[in-house]
C-alpha cells in the first residue's frame, strides 16, 4: 500500500524530466529559425533514420516585427499574441511537421516565451507576424488579451522598471529583462492563458518545452501554470505522458537566483558544462583534458538527471546570454567537433545539439557587431534548407548536425545508452579516453604530440569502424579500422595534426 502511493507519487513528479524521445534515441537538435515545412523534411529524411530522438524549435506564436535592425533572429523573443504564426509558418504548417515528425519518432519540442511580451520601447501598431494590433506603451495585447493589469509594472521596485542587479532575485523576476513587458505570473488569469497556449501546442501533439528566460519566473508561479498542463496527445504517446520539462536558466554561480530552485518543475539547462568544455579544450586558464576524469556532478553541476546539456546555444554562440569567448561553434569546428564528441560520448545529462545558420561575424572591440543578423532570407522570408550532393547544407545553414563526426557520435550515445562510465585513462595531459561499458569507446589527442597507446577499450574483439574519420558501409570502413584483440586491448595512434584528432568506436560499427 505505502509502496503503491511512493510509487505513484514518484509517477506524477518525475514525468517532466523524461524527454519522451522513443527508446534508444538519445538526443534532441535546435534547429534554430528554420521554417516548419523544412523540419518536417528533415524529421523524415534524415533525423529519424540517424536516431535523433527530437527538435528544438524556434518560439512558434506570434512576434513583433523589427526593421531597425533588420528583422533580427531576436524579435521571436519578443511576443504578441499566442497565435502560431511566424516566419518559420503559419499553424497549418506547424501541425504538418508535429505530424509528420511524430509519425516518424521524431518529436517536436517548442521554445515557450511566456515570460513577457515585447519591448517597452516597441512602436504601437500591426507591425507583428500576424498582423495582431498591440501597444505596448500602454500594454495591450489584444489578441491575447492581456491588459496593463496583466504585467508586474506595480511589483518591480528599480528605479528604472529594468533588471539593474542579478544579486536581487526580486528584482530579475518582478523587473524587466531588457525591456521585455514582463507578465504577472502570479495572477490566475495570466497563468491560464500561458497554460491554454502550452495546451494547444500539446494537444497538436508536441512533446515538451523549453521554458525560455525561467530565471525571470517565480519557481512556484511556474509550477502553477505547469500544474495546469494536459498530458500528451495519445495518437503518438502513451496515456498520461507529460511534458517534458527543460528551464532555461543561467547559473554560473555567484547569483542570487540558483539553478536548484527550479528542480521542482523539470529539468534545468547546465550552462556551466559549455563554459567548461570550451575552457578545457581550448587550454586555458591552466586546465587540461586530464582534469575531465570527474566530469560531471564532480565539477560542481548539478545532478545528472536534472540537466539538459549542450556545447553552444543559440545566444552564447554570437556572445549573447552567459559563457563569454570560451564557448565553443561551429566557427572553430575542429575543436567544435571534439567538443560535442566528448559531450555526446559522456553519460551526464540529457544531450541537444545546436544546428546554426552562418551570419556575417564581425568584431569590433572584441564584440560582434552583426551579432543580431537574422536567419538566411529573401526580403525577410527565410530561405529554404537545401542539400549538397555531399549531404551537407546550402543557403548558408551550418546543419552541425550532419557532420559526418555529430552524426556519428549522436549514432554512438544511442548505441553505449545506459552503459556504464568505464576504463578512462589520461596521460596526464590532454590525452584521454573512456569507454561506455562494453558497446564503445572513445580517445581523445588535444596535446601538441602524437599518441601512440595501447588501451584497455572494454569491447569484444574484432575490428571496429572509427565513426570519426569515416563511416561502416556495407561492411567496409572508409575510415581508420582500430582492432580489438581477445584482451579488449587496442592500439590507437592519432597524429595532433589529425583533421580530427579523435577516434570512436562501437559495437554497432564492428566489421
Ligand atoms: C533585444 C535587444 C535589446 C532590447 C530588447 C527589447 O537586444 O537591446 O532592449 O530587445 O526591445 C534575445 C536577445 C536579446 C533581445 C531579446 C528580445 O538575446 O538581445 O533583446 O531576445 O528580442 C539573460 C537572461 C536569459 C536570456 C539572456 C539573453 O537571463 O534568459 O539574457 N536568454 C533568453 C533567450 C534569448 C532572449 C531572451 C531570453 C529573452 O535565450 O535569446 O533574448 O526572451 C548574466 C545573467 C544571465 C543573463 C546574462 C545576459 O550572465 O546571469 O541571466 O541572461 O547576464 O544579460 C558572466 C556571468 C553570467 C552573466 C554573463 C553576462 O558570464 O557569469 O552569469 O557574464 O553578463
Amino acid at each position: 500500500m505505502w509502496l503503491l502511493l511512493l510509487l505513484s507519487v514518484l509517477g506524477t513528479c518525475w514525468a517532466q524530466y523524461n524527454p519522451n524521445t522513443q527508446p534508444g534515441r538519445t538526443s534532441i537538435v535546435h534547429l534554430f529559425e528554420w521554417r516548419w515545412d523544412d523540419i518536417a523534411l528533415e524529421c523524415e529524411r534524415y533525423l529519424a533514420p540517424n536516431g535523433f530522438g527530437g527538435v528544438q524549435i524556434s518560439p512558434p506564436n506570434e512576434n513583433v516585427v523589427i526593421h531597425n535592425p533588420s528583422r533580427p533572429w531576436w524579435e521571436r523573443y519578443q511576443p504578441i499574441s499566442y497565435k502560431l504564426c511566424t516566419r518559420s509558418g503559419n499553424e497549418e504548417e506547424f501541425r504538418n511537421m508535429v505530424k509528420r515528425c511524430n509519425d516518424v519518432g521524431v518529436h517536436i519540442y517548442v521554445d515557450a516565451v511566456v515570460n513577457h511580451m515585447c519591448g517597452n520601447g516597441v512602436t504601437a501598431g500591426r507591425d507583428s507576424t500576424c498582423g495582431s494590433y498591440f501597444n505596448p506603451g500602454k500594454r495591450e495585447f489584444p489578441s491575447v488579451p492581456f491588459s496593463g493589469w496583466d504585467f508586474n509594472d506595480g511589483k518591480c521596485k528599480t528605479g528604472s522598471g529594468e533588471i539593474e542587479n542579478y544579486g536581487d532575485m526580486y528584482q530579475v523576476r518582478d523587473c524587466r529583462l531588457v525591456g521585455l513587458l514582463d507578465l504577472a505570473l502570479e495572477k490566475d488569469y495570466v497563468r491560464s492563458k500561458v497554460a491554454e497556449y502550452m495546451n494547444h501546442l500539446i494537444d497538436i501533439g508536441v512533446a515538451g518545452f523549453r521554458i525560455d528566460a525561467s530565471k525571470h519566473m517565480w519557481p512556484g508561479d511556474m509550477k502553477a501554470f505547469l500544474d495546469q498542463l494536459h498530458d500528451l496527445n495519445r495518437t503518438w504517446f502513451p496515456e498520461g505522458a507529460k511534458a517534458f520539462i527543460y528551464q532555461e536558466v543561467i547559473d554560473l554561480g555567484g547569483e542570487a537566483i540558483k539553478s536548484s530552485d527550479y528542480f521542482g518543475n523539470g529539468r534545468v539547462t547546465e550552462f556551466k558544462y559549455g563554459a567548461k568544455l570550451g575552457t578545457v579544450l581550448r587550454r586555458w586558464d591552466g586546465e587540461k583534458m586530464a582534469y575531465l576524469k570527474n566530469w560531471g556532478e564532480g565539477w560542481g553541476f548539478m545532478p545528472s538527471d536534472r540537466a539538459l546539456v549542450f556545447v553552444d546555444n543559440h545566444d552564447n554562440q554570437r556572445g549573447h546570454g552567459a559563457g563569454g569567448a570560451a564557448i565553443l561553434t561551429f566557427w572553430d569546428s575542429r575543436l567544435y567537433k571534439m567538443g560535442v564528441g566528448f559531450m555526446l560520448a559522456h553519460p551526464y545529462g540529457f544531450t541537444r545539439v545546436m544546428s546554426s545558420f552562418r551570419w556575417p561575424r564581425y568584431f569590433e572591440n572584441g564584440k560582434d557587431i552583426n551579432d543580431w543578423v537574422g536567419p538566411p532570407n529573401d526580403n525577410g522570408i527565410i530561405k529554404r534548407v537545401t542539400i549538397n550532393p555531399d549531404t551537407t547544407c546550402g543557403n548558408d545553414w551550418v546543419c552541425e548536425h550532419r557532420w559526418r563526426q555529430i552524426r556519428n557520435m549522436v549514432i554512438f550515445r544511442n548505441v553505449v545508452d545506459g552503459q556504464p562510465f568505464t576504463n578512462w585513462w589520461d596521460n596526464g595531459s590532454n590525452q584521454v579516453a573512456f569507454g561506455r561499458g562494453n558497446r564503445g569507446f572513445i580517445v581523445f589527442n588535444n596535446d601538441d604530440y602524437e599518441l601512440s597507446f595501447t588501451l584497455q577499450t572494454g569491447l569484444p574483439a574484432g575490428t571496429y569502424c572509427d565513426v570519426i574519420s569515416g563511416d561502416k558501409i556495407d561492411n567496409n570502413c572508409t575510415g581508420i579500422k582500430i582492432t580489438v584483440s581477445d584482451s579488449g586491448n587496442a592500439h590507437f595512434k592519432i597524429s595532433n595534426t589529425a583533421e580530427d584528432p579523435f577516434i570512436a568506436i562501437h559495437v554497432n560499427a564492428k566489421l
